[in-house]
């Protein structure tokens, strides 16, 4: 198939550029902890502002992830995706470099408190639209054709401009244009996302991400998380929540309450509701393609009730 059977071609960084840049992987320079092992802040001599992903050195799963992120990444390029700037392997170490991305991850932001970071309904619908955006690239237009098989707030970066850029590719796969859905023994993922046929029999397909997403979007609307609930407790989920209001004519209730004095874009919030609902059901087949997804979004197309 060729399909990303490739070399890959990446710039290398000296480990001893990357100790000094994070003053030697120093713990107050650790952001947090992601699917392989801890991420740090670095500043490079230039002045330049990395985060680095070290991977554990006990993880077996996290070297397939690392060499599975390198390979995927390093082929990707759109402004809705975090951008790799290299690697470094030497010795023990494997570390990933990318763009520092001050905002951190999207979850800080619709999970958090804090006042000062509750986002408005306009800057809600951007990220909305630039995930979808990300995931036609993934899904469609790039090169690779690509299922993340991963997404979730946590996942979503924030650059100083609230773009939002899809981050970790390490469980993601390559499908064929003819491939319908593959089939994995292995489910990997995060619950209160996965997609039902992923779920429970390990089917996944563009349509699984197109799951992912629909979730994500009641996320962001809401400013509630989903994460707790596993396939089965459907009814009690947001799915069910965001269903039942909707049924009910009364959608707009579903955004976050924070939000509610505030927001003069009804309609677009409960168009955006519609376009989650549609893409959280049950059969995978009635799910729509991210395009439709974006199309449907912007107004530009009718949302089918
Ligand atoms: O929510 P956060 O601050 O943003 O905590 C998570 C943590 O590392 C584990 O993923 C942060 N993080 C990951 N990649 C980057 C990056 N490129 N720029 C800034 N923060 C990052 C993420």
């Amino acid at each position: 198939s060729g399909c990303c059977t490739e070399e890959f071609e990446i710039p290398l960084f000296d480990l001893s550029t990357i100790m000094n840049a994070t003053n030697n992987f120093s713990v107050n320079r650790k952001i947090g902890e992601g699917g392989f092992g801890p991420v740090y802040k670095g500043i490079l001599e230039q002045g330049q502002e990395i985060a680095v992903k070290r991977l554990s050195k006990t993880s077996k799963q996290g070297e397939v992830e690392f060499k599975n992120e390198v390979v995927y990444i390093s082929k990707l390029q759109h402004r809705n995706l975090v951008k790799i700037l290299g690697c470094c392997i030497e010795g023990e170490e494997k570390l990933l470099i990318y763009e520092y991305l001050p905002n951190g991850s999207l979850d800080s932001f619709i999970f958090g408190n804090g006042q000062s970071r509750i986002l408005d309904w306009p800057k809600r619908f951007h990220i909305i639209n630039g995930i979808a955006r990300g995931l036609v690239y993934l899904h469609q237009d790039s090169q690779l054709r690509i299922i993340h098989r991963d997404l979730k707030a946590n996942n979503i970066l924030l650059d100083n401009d609230m773009n939002p850029k899809i981050s970790d590719f390490g469980i993601a796969r390559c499908y064929e244009e003819d491939e319908h859905a593959a089939r994995t023994n292995r489910i990997i993922g995060t619950y209160g996302y996965l997609s039902p046929e992923y779920a429970l029999y390990g089917v996944y397909s563009v349509k699984s991400d197109v799951f992912s997403f629909g979730i994500l979007l009641l996320e962001i609307v809401s400013g509630k998380s989903n994460r707790k609930f596993s396939p089965s407790d459907l009814n009690l989920s947001l799915i069910g929540h965001a269903w039942e209001l909707y049924k009910e004519g009364r959608s707009i209730e579903l955004l976050d309450e924070r939000l509610r004095d505030s927001c003069f874009a009804p309609q677009e919030v409960v168009r955006s509701i519609c376009v989650g609902l549609l893409c959280v059901q049950q059969r995978p087949d009635d799910r729509p393609s991210m395009s439709s997804v974006v199309i449907m979004l912007n107004n530009e197309g009718p949302v089918p009730q």
